[in-house]
């Protein structure tokens, strides 16, 4: 059995999609992010980046201890090479599939992270960073828009792999992150052909009752200010 630790946001949407496309059974453990879950013992001991999703295998292939891993590229990759499934062992397919799964993972990602952060949650607006971020995201997606005009189907070729499902999360919050798809047709194309999909739909519902409507004050108390000294001394341990 698999147990995902989870909150129903963009990073932990990428892999409740996998494990719905896997049909791999798993448990469900919620990470409320906006109550200081993070910080927990316990998630600290499988999640030392206090970041969710983690995932624990219990039954990892040839047995043995359970397998702990973090961060959301790294447990995409982990399930696909216990499955088989959403990633080609062929050398060039592989890595055509792994240096877009790094690109969402070092770029569209961090960069779509920043550009909400400033302009839906930051205390006053900073014209500057909203240009920066927002310009950056505007440029990553017409990378993947040309991209997706070469290959015709998914971000990696003609495969739906596991670079799609890291990058489809993200691209779901398009509307926040004030990116006009219909500028990007390619990636309109492709988003409708991945919201169509029923592991994917299943995999955007699990726990989507636990999103709260707005970042409150005890939220942004546990998201935000985190600091070397602060994570060391485990003062954001609220829960
Ligand atoms: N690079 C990490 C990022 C994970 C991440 O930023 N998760 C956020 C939610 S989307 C989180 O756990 N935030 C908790 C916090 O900021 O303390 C991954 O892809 O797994």
């Amino acid at each position: 059995m698999i147990d995902l630790h989870y909150w129903p946001t963009p990073n932990g949407w990428k892999i409740s999609i996998m494990l719905e496309e896997c049909g791999l059974p798993y448990r469900f453990v919620p990470v409320n992010i906006g109550k200081g879950a993070q910080f927990s013992d316990d998630f600290l001991a499988i999640s030392p980046n206090n970041r969710m999703p983690a995932l624990v295998d219990r039954a990892p292939e040839g047995g043995g201890a359970p397998v702990a891993v973090f961060e959301s590229g790294a447990i995409l990759l982990y399930l696909a090479e216990k499955t088989g499934c959403f990633l080609s062992a062929e050398l060039r397919e592989r890595y055509q599939t792994l240096q877009w799964l790094m690109w969402q993972m070092g770029g569209l990602g961090p960069m779509a992270g920043q550009n909400g952060h400033f302009l839906l949650y930051a205390p006053e607006k900073i014209p500057y960073a909203i240009d920066r971020y927002g310009q950056e995201v505007d440029r990553l997606y017409g990378v993947l828009n040309a991209q997706l005009a070469r290959t015709g189907a998914y971000v990696a070729g003609p495969d739906y792999g596991i670079a799609d499902m890291a990058i489809f999360p993200w691209v779901r919050t398009h509307k926040a992150q004030q990116v006009d798809l219909q500028k990007f047709p390619q990636v309109q194309r492709w988003y409708d052909t991945l919201f169509q999909r029923p592991a994917v739909r299943r995999g955007l519902d699990l726990g989507k009752e636990l999103r709260a409507p707005a970042l409150t004050d005890e939220a942004r108390k546990a998201l935000f200010g985190q600091t070397a000294q602060s994570v060391q001394q485990g003062e954001h341990k609220s829960v």
